[in-house]
């Protein structure tokens, strides 16, 4: 059942809502016990990357999308990293309307790119970063041609939070603890927001301590003010000056847990791990949240035998640059021969 559909009557749906879906949420929650063992945790992957177009950005994407059409809206416009525009792109496609990103130049993994390219957005790659993106979008919407699907779009929340209902709903109750990678921040905003309304109904007896981790270079949240040239391999989280900064401190001040930077080094460890002791390939900025609970884990800082959920926020197939840069190793050349091949491939 598609997102709209499943949680309707939390979404702010009318009659006048349209209901689209290209088949987002329902993303499976997978046992880890290989990477739990690592850290002493029942550990679940909430796999994002199976959303249609690869990312959790999809689940607020149809809400938004929906509404801007409710409202009259003939085209979207985003900046992004990456997943955002993808998203934007596929929704605006999908029910005719025109979308427009600014992404920075250069900075934005090719699959991504791909993605946007072949759903026929107007596309304008700047030379500046997600941050500079963000206001120049945030300029033109103003004008009323068209609507900012940016997670400043209170929709885009509404539709994410409903993440945080399907862990509920898997697992009967909100885990231990849920680690997530923060960027913009407002992810970990709708996730607070899904997990505090499922309480007051009752159907979560708690909300889960949050554990948010931001590439080392790009931590405005952990150092606790704007970084002005932020840095990562993690290109999805390549920002400086979140725009749901208050949001994200608020959830944590409500439900406990912390901000932590990892290091490049440790994103990409953990998205190796990730691929080979659980099967999931997920893009590097998910794999924040594996590196994080790894270092926290190793430093004795998690409690043993916690449920917890690692939000893998985007597919691995978006960026296979990174995944393949000084793997040449790994793929051995050799002639079209089977004793060559037995021995290339022998243990
Ligand atoms: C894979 O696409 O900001 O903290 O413009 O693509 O809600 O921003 C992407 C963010 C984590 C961070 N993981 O989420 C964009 C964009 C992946 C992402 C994040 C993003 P937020």
């Amino acid at each position: 059942m598609s997102v709209l559909e499943r949680y309707r009557e939390f979404l702010g749906v009318t009659a006048a809502t349209p209901h689209i879906t290209l088949g987002e949420g329902g993303t499976p929650l997978v046992a880890a016990p290989r990477l739990g063992a690592r850290i002493g945790a029942d550990l679940y992957l909430k796999f994002e990357g199976q959303n249609p177009t690869g990312s959790f950005k999809d689940r607020g994407m149809v809400v938004a999308v929906a509404k801007a059409i409710e409202q009259g809206s003939r085209a979207v416009i985003c900046a992004s990293t990456g997943n955002t525009s993808a998203s934007a792109a596929a929704y605006a496609a999908a029910t005719g309307l025109r979308a427009a990103v600014v992404v920075p130049a250069g900075r934005i993994a090719l699959g991504k790119l791909a993605q946007a390219v072949m759903y026929g957005a107007r596309i304008a790659a700047i030379d500046g970063n997600f941050d500079a993106a963000l206001r120049i979008v945030r300029k033109l919407a103003e004008g009323g041609a068209y609507t900012l699907v940016n997670s400043v779009n209170p929709w885009r929340i509404e539709g994410q939070k409903t993440a945080a209902f399907e862990l509920v709903d898997t697992l009967g109750d909100a885990p231990d603890i849920l680690a997530i990678p923060v960027g913009n921040a407002g992810n970990i905003t709708a996730y607070a927001k899904g997990f505090r309304e499922y309480r007051a109904l009752g159907r979560a007896s708690r909300a889960p301590t949050l554990l948010g981790f931001q590439a080392a270079g790009a931590a405005p949240l952990v150092h606790g003010s704007p970084v002005a040239e932020p840095e990562t391999v993690a290109s999805a989280i390549r920002i400086g000056n979140p725009a749901s900064w208050q949001g994200a401190e608020a959830a944590v001040a409500e439900f406990g847990g912390g901000f932590h930077a990892v290091s490049d080094e440790e994103i990409l460890t953990a998205q190796r791990l990730l691929a080979r002791e659980a099967g999931v390939f997920a893009e590097p900025a998910s794999a924040a949240s594996v590196a994080g609970l790894l270092r926290l884990g190793a430093e004795g800082r998690l409690p043993r035998g916690a449920t917890i959920v690692a939000v893998l926020t985007g597919s691995g197939l978006k960026d296979p640059d990174t995944a393949l840069r000084g793997a040449e190793q790994a793929v051995l050349k050799v002639p079209a021969d089977l004793e060559a091949v037995r021995e290339a491939i022998s243990a």
